[in-house]
């Protein structure tokens, strides 16, 4: 692959997308704030449209199942990961998304 742009995967690298549930903008600062200082993680995204959060990080320093615990650290749910609901319940009220089953 080429490297083009600072969102480009690095040589060893990967990059994933997955479902992160939430609702607004402010969602955004708390999730991709959750994986900004994070060693190995270069890049976080998430897209309020349509619930996906693409990281690129580097596998041999943090696995994704350990990114999508940091966000669910933060009270976001991802496709496998859930969120305390102590951590839930704490956000702001226009950022409590309805939860999946
Ligand atoms: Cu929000």
């Amino acid at each position: 692959m080429t490297a083009c742009g600072n969102d480009a995967p690095k040589e060893g690298e990967s990059s994933e997308e997955f479902t992160v549930y939430g609702n607004c903008g402010m969602c955004e600062k708390t999730i991709e704030g959750a994986l900004a200082d994070v060693e190995g993680v270069s890049s976080a995204d998430w897209n309020k449209d349509d619930d996906q959060l693409s990281v690129i990080f580097d596998g041999e320093k943090i696995s994704l199942d350990d990114i999508k615990q940091k966000v669910a650290d933060v009270g976001y749910d991802s496709d496998s990961h859930r969120a305390k609901d102590g951590v839930y319940s704490k956000l702001p009220g226009c950022c409590q998304y309805d939860r999946p089953e």
